[in-house]
């Protein structure tokens, strides 16, 4: 009867020391979960670059159209003969650069002369900051950028009577 204890209890043990090496066994499978995470980690990574790469692909998409407007300017030549083109049509946000290839200084400025004051955005020396406030040499360039929608006329401050109008729709 002994015998048959001591066999009994050596199975349980045994069996609970079977048990007792099944969870090493359970706990063997999570390192191998662990690298199963680590997978799905750069399936992840992979998955955000692609986003980023949308993200980017949006931002680009979304930056151009207000790039173009914004970014466009329209160049001005002041010749001997005048303002060439004398008008041109620009969209608001637009930039003009009045260069002068004239010989001699010139001072672009909104209408009317002297007053200097049809452009509604103060500023400037005078009441509107579509004034260049100074003698720009020749071969000198001077820019303005037009924020108010309307029919703007300007002129050579040192000449008054050569101008032309800057169209911003
Ligand atoms: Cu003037």
């Amino acid at each position: 009867m002994n015998k048959i204890i001591v066999a009994i209890v050596a199975i349980v043990a045994l069996v609970l020391i079977g048990i007792a090496l099944m969870p090493p066994k359970t706990t063997a499978p999570t390192p191998a979960d662990a690298p199963a995470f680590q997978t799905p980690t750069q399936t992840q990574t992979q998955t955000q670059t692609e986003s980023s790469s949308l993200g980017t692909v949006e931002v680009e998409t979304t930056t151009p159209p207000p790039a173009l407007p914004v970014s466009q300017s329209v160049t001005i030549s002041y010749i001997p003969n005048g303002f060439s083109p004398s008008v041109v049509n620009i969209k608001k946000g637009d930039t003009v650069v009045f260069k002068n290839d004239s010989g001699k200084p010139f001072w672009p400025a909104t209408d009317p002369h002297p007053a200097h004051t049809g452009y509604p955005e103060k500023g400037g020396c005078r009441g509107s900051a579509f004034d260049a406030c100074k003698r720009i040499e020749s071969g000198e360039s001077w820019s303005f950028t037009f924020n108010e929608i309307g029919a703007w006329r300007y002129h050579d401050h040192m000449s008054a009577s050569q101008g032309g109008v800057i169209m911003v729709e």
